[in-house]
């Protein structure tokens, strides 16, 4: 209920570092809800909003959509729930976002995972994936790794200041990833 004390937490990682895989376990096993920045802003493409345009010509290139419409989204979507915990998938990618973040929603995560993979592995990953998003082609998977390496690990190396990230090995079967999120999980009863 929504007198309950929420409780959030980021799931970050490049792409195809298993984000996704391991938030549908998490979800499973701890009901949160779960809202992914990138399923948020394809629904957008889909629906033919207003802002759907732009936003595929920015996924297309593996680029980073404005702050203030990532956000809106998001806020949206954590108001049109009434569950008290949440997982924010894909989100915050640059500082700029972090920023409009903390200026629109406020309140920090209470925790942020963080999907540590090698570039080989998480290339081989997305190329494999065949579900026909627009961006898994080498090309874009090429410029997504670049931006997340540029604008993302500032991100995460500002949650490792505030002593709230958890760094998980995101090598491994599914189910060893989830072993290891799972011990982070369970210390926060969420
Ligand atoms: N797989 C997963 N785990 C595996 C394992 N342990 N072993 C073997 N295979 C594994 O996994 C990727 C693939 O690997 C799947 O086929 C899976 O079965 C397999 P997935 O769980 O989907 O990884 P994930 O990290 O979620 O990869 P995704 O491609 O979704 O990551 P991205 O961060 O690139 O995508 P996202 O949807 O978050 O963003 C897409 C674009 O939207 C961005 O490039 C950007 O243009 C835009 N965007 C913004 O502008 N702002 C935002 O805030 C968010 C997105
Ligand atoms: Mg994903």
């Amino acid at each position: 209920s929504k007198e309950k004390q929420r409780f959030k937490a980021f799931v970050l990682g490049g792409p195809g570092s298993g984000k996704g895989t391991q938030c549908a376990k998490i979800v499973e096993t701890y009901g949160l809800t779960h809202l992914s920045a990138g399923d948020l802003l394809r629904n957008e493409i889909s629906s033919n909003s207003e802002n759907g345009s732009m936003i595929l010509e920015l996924i297309k290139v593996g680029k980073i959509v404005p702050s203030e419409v990532t956000v809106k989204l998001i806020q949206n979507a954590i108001n049109s729930t009434n569950n008290h915990k949440f997982l924010i998938d894909g989100f915050p990618r640059t500082e700029e976002n972090r920023l409009a973040y903390e200026r629109i929603i406020g309140e920090d995560p209470n925790l942020v995972l963080f999907f540590d993979c090698p570039e080989e592995v998480m290339m081989d990953r997305i190329l494999h994936r065949n579900e026909g998003r627009v961006d898994d082609n080498d090309e874009t998977v090429k410029t997504r790794l670049k931006v997340f390496k540029e604008l993302s690990l500032p991100v995460i190396h500002h949650y490792s200041e505030k002593g709230i990230l958890h760094t998980i090995n995101a090598v491994g079967t599914e189910d060893e990833i989830f072993k290891k999120v799972r011990a982070v999980f369970s210390a926060y009863e969420p």
